[in-house]
């Protein structure tokens, strides 16, 4: 292998990727199969996980098993991480913590249990995830976790609280995994995607009934410098590079890939 490849590849590493049935998690494992790892997904449907597992085969993906698993529930989710360990005969060297929801409902609308049910599965998920592999990174000498953030790590807007809460929350679990583990060669850092086309966006971009833009996507256009919605392939290689050794002294980092819109005040009406 070139210097490069050597430093990016991923040749006989375990990614288990949650959420990855398809969007910013589909993309990330696709990347992942294509540096070498083994891939691990799940999702909360069965149908869900047969359809991607036919997808991943379709791109070339061989080495790849799908879960059932809600990532809220840790019972489910020990036993997730011990199948797939029986499974690939190895434990988990690389995951990422992307299952996630959004409810766009205005706080003083929102019931508490809405709230809750957020901020379970965008950041208490990655809690009980992350406490299931470490051990085993631990023992093994080292490992890789990516947190996937949002620009709700650091912004707010109308109608995101208990996302915003979530993503600034997982900011702040990133850098305390570092913190608590960074001594066992395990490095956990974020991903803060900025507005990518997925189904979770989808509704922002719906054509109005007029054939017109949604407002909000020429917002989001006209807020980011590189003119345009993020695509999941652009955190293709953010997300190889963090699972890599190539990123082995980077530990408790937010990588934005949002084309400029944290660093930029916004085109002028
Ligand atoms: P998406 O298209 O809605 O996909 C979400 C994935 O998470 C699906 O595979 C879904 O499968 C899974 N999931 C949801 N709840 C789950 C649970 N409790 N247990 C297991 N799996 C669960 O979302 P996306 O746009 O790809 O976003 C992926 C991640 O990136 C999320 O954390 C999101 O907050 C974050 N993000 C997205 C954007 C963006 O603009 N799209 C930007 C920044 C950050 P099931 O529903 O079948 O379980
Ligand atoms: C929203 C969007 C955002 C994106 C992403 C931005 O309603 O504002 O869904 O939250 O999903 O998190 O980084």
């Amino acid at each position: 292998m070139t210097y490069l490849e050597n430093k990016f590849s991923l040749e006989g590493k375990l990614a288990w990727v949650t959420g990855a049935t398809y969007g910013i998690g589909y993309a990330i494992a696709l990347c992942y199969a294509k540096a070498g790892a083994k891939i691990a997904f799940n999702s909360r449907h069965r149908d869900g996980v047969e359809k991607a597992l036919e997808e991943y085969r379709k791109d070339g993906v061989e080495n790849v098993r799908g879960y059932v698993c809600d990532v809220t529930d840790e019972s489910q989710v020990l036993a997730t991480r011990d199948m797939i360990e029986k499974d690939f005969g190895q434990t988990v060297d690389i995951l990422v913590n992307n299952a996630g929801i959004i409810k766009r409902i205005p706080m003083t609308d929102m019931s508490a249990d809405d709230f809750r049910q957020v901020v379970d599965i965008d950041l208490v998920a990655a809690f009980i995830v992350s406490k299931a592999v470490i051990p085993a990174m631990i023992r093994k000498g080292g490992g890789k976790i990516i947190n996937i953030c949002s620009m709700m790590s650091e912004l707010g807007r109308e109608t995101v609280s208990a996302y915003a809460a979530a993503k600034g929350g997982l900011k702040m679990l990133t850098r305390n995994i570092c913190s608590e583990y960074g001594k066992y060669n395990i490095q956990c850092n974020g991903i803060g995607p900025g507005y990518i086309a997925t189904p979770q966006t989808a509704p922002l971009r719906e054509k109005q009934p007029d054939g017109s833009r949604h407002p909000f996507d020429s917002f989001i256009v006209a807020k980011t410098p590189a003119e345009r919605w993020g695509e999941t392939k652009d955190l293709e290689g953010p997300a190889l590079f963090l699972a890599s050794e190539a990123s082995d002294f980077v530990n408790g980092h937010i990588l934005y890939v949002d084309g400029g819109i944290l660093a930029y005040i916004g085109k002028q009406p």
